[in-house]
């Protein structure tokens, strides 16, 4: 297939509550979206990024730049006989993952469409519905928190993960756990910690936690080592993996016991489901991250979550969670069981939605 034209929208989304991280507060969502055409048939992708460079060094507007100006160049008119080939395209971009992830999930959308398969079989993926939890933001005091727990678990989420940072943490997850004994419970600190905070980050292993999740720096593998033989909790990774080569690196020197895999962050479908590969092969627990999508981001984590391996419950939620009206339909939505059946249809398997995507709108760029 040759891509022929790409069309790059941004559109803005307010999210229903706002999502707090040690890094940041997020009350609305500037969302980049891309549209492949080839043949007479289009496949879409959504760029995974942050509005601003405070998970990783990427940005909204860094994204579009990079697609426009870099990754759309390398990609149209080229004959692309596999979408595996697309991170090859684009190789010579160094970073910028995010941008480029956007347009290969676009491709492998494509690509699905193109062979009449809904993509979670093109990618190889075995698992009928995909196992789900929820990351919950921060929030000023305890009770606010529970309450925001209670309605999750009530729900039906098999795993409730909660944000931490300095100040809130022992004491927030021990009135937590107290509350909740039995719940499949993570936390997640986006970088918050240094090795001078081993000691604390010890005490969390009285809560019988699933995992905690990249404490220290977004690009260390070397001091997570130092720390998670100290832990008897398990460290799950999330920032500094960016690739297989990371996954095998954090793993082999002992970094980690779990591997958190965004499509984004990883640079795509491709990179993805070589880190499912390589952990599922070796035991290692996978499941997959979310970064408050929309709907076509969201269903490009559900296509990939099916892939074997993906056995932990993910961030991937019902679409009614973060927006009052999703960019698909159906929207995203969880079975009592805490659970996503896979979808059915061609490509990511939703309906996109244009009207509603162009009612967002704040622009457009077309590149050919
Ligand atoms: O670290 O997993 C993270 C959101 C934005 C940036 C980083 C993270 C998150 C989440 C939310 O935890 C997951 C979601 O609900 O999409
Ligand atoms: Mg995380």
């Amino acid at each position: 297939m040759k891509i022929e034209r790409m069309e790059l929208r941004e559109i803005r989304l307010p999210l229903i509550a706002p999502f707090e991280t040690s890094f940041g507060r997020t009350t609305e969502r500037r969302i980049i979206l891309v549209k492949v055409f080839s043949d007479g048939l289009a496949g879409w992708g959504e760029c995974t990024v942050g509005e601003n460079p405070f998970y990783n060094h990427e940005s909204a507007d860094s994204c579009w730049m990079i697609i426009r100006d870099y990754v759309a160049p390398m990609v149209l008119g080229y004959e692309i006989e596999s979408p595996e080939q697309v991170p090859r395209l684009t190789g010579l971009i160094r970073g910028n993952k995010m941008a480029r992830g956007a347009v290969e999930c676009a491709i492998w959308d494509l690509e699905a469409r193109r062979r009449g398969k809904p993509l979670w079989q093109l990618l190889g993926g075995a698992q009928e519905e995909i196992n789900c939890g929820v990351s919950i933001g921060l929030e000023d005091n305890d009770a606010a928190i529970l309450k925001k727990v209670e309605k999750e678990v009530a729900a039906g989420y098999q795993r409730i993960k909660i944000k931490i940072k300095p100040g809130r943490d022992y004491e927030m997850i021990k009135a937590i756990r107290k509350e909740f004994p039995e719940k499949l419970m993570s936390v997640d600190a986006n970088s918050a910690y240094t090795l001078a905070d081993a000691d604390l980050l010890k005490k969390l292993d009285e809560f019988s936690l699933l995992m905690i999740e990249q404490p220290l720096s977004y690009d260390d593998i070397i001091d997570h080592a130092e720390l998670q033989p100290q832990l008897k909790t398990a460290i799950c990774l999330d920032e500094s993996i960016l690739s297989v080569d990371d996954a095998r690196k954090a793993l082999t020197v002992g970094a980690c016991r779990i591997i958190n895999v965004k499509l984004g962050r990883v640079s795509g479908h491709t990179e993805a489901r070589k880190i499912q590969a390589y952990c599922h092969e070796r035991n290692i627990p996978v499941w997959c991250g979310g970064m408050l999508e929309a709907g076509i981001g969201r269903a490009h984590n559900i296509a990939m979550s099916a892939l074997p391996g993906f056995t932990l419950p993910g961030d991937v939620s019902a679409s009614k969670r973060y927006w009052t009206e999703d960019i698909i339909t159906p929207p995203v939505e969880v079975t009592p069981r805490g659970t996503i059946p896979r979808p059915d249809g061609v490509g990511i398997g939703y309906e996109v939605n244009e009207k509603r995507i162009e009612s967002l709108t704040e622009r457009t760029e077309v590149i050919r």
